[in-house]
């Protein structure tokens, strides 16, 4: 049976009250151990049925999303690795992963604001697109480093994650402007380098990442701007080295407007896309600032996969 603590994480990462890769991998880790610790599976059976149910859940309520599914996949596989004899040992294995896990998404985005920052120049004029709690930590650590980073944010319709992360920065003391989306254009002769976040990154070194990124990416590519991507190596998408495409998660039609007052009008609403890696200049992870190639082989390697 699913715990409520699975059900009622679902309905938040699908609402977006939990958002952002990194989040919501935590959060359905975190929520995978509660099904662990509740479960009253009597057998080993039952108790491996019941994670891989709930498992399928959390994996679900956001499909374009390796982090959590590689998370999950990953708890569940360190778990068997240690044999468990029965429900008790097994139970025990998923907690213990789960510290290791958080602990290390937590490094990992220490490692990446620390990279991020020093990629910096000093005053930089920087233009960034949705709320990533990565990006965030990277631009709050160059704030830090006295680099006063000058940052623009487009608004990101339809749901404005742009504003969450403009009053963050704002918090944080950063200089900030908020722009509509439609802007990136007019802004990219007054921004130095482009720094998004990453939901996926393909077996082509390709990014899949908030609607309206793959827009920015080539406006950066015609105007000679750098642009990078900030993605820990757990954002990779394994399946597409067998040609899997990454999935395009497609939302309510009620986020853009009211197909009710547009009698009519197909209302589409991907949330990503996908920027090709010719126009990503590097990716900035936990292990230093890589091409896309370079983003894929350390990820295989990490993965096991090569
Ligand atoms: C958020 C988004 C972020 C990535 C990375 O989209 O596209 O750039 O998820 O975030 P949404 P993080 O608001 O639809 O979740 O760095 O926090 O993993």
């Amino acid at each position: 049976m699913l715990s409520r603590k699975v059900e009622k994480t679902c309905g938040e990462i699908k609402s977006l009250k939990i958002q952002g890769a990194r989040k919501v991998a935590q959060a359905a880790v975190e929520a995978m151990a509660l099904q662990a610790k509740e479960s009253d599976a009597k057998s080993l059976e039952a108790f491996r049925s019941d994670l891989l149910v709930a498992a399928d859940a959390l994996a679900n309520a956001r499909p374009t999303e390796p982090m959590l599914q590689n998370s999950l996949r990953f708890l569940f596989a360190e778990m068997q690795k240690r044999k468990p004899k029965g429900v008790g040992e097994a139970r025990k294995a998923i907690a213990d992963e789960e510290k290791i896990l958080l602990k290390k998404f937590e490094e990992n985005a220490g490692k990446i604001a620390e990279f991020g920052a020093k990629e910096l120049p000093i005053d930089a004029r920087i233009l960034i697109h949705c709320h990533s709690h990565t990006l965030m930590g990277i631009l709050k650590r160059a704030q830090e480093m006295g680099k006063a980073p000058k940052v623009t944010c487009t608004e990101t319709r339809p749901l404005y994650q742009g504003r969450i992360s403009a009053k963050e920065l704002a918090g944080a003391g950063v200089d900030v402007t908020l722009v509509v989306d439609s802007a990136a254009k007019s802004m990219m002769g007054k921004t130095d380098l482009v720094l998004v976040g990453a939901d996926s990154i393909t077996s082509t070194g390709d990014l899949v990442n908030k609607i309206g990124t793959a827009g920015i990416a080539t406006i950066a590519k015609e105007s000679d701007v750098r642009f990078f991507s900030c993605a820990e190596l757990y954002k990779f998408d394994p399946l597409t080295i067998w040609g899997r495409m990454t999935e395009m998660e497609e939302r309510d039609a009620q986020e853009i407007a009211d197909p009710k007052e547009m009698k009519g009008v197909k209302i589409l609403n991907y949330a990503f896309d996908r920027t090709d890696a010719k126009y990503i200049t590097g990716y900035i992870t936990e292990k230093g600032v890589v091409t896309p190639q370079g983003f894929v082989a350390m990820a295989m390697k990490e993965f096991g996969l090569e």
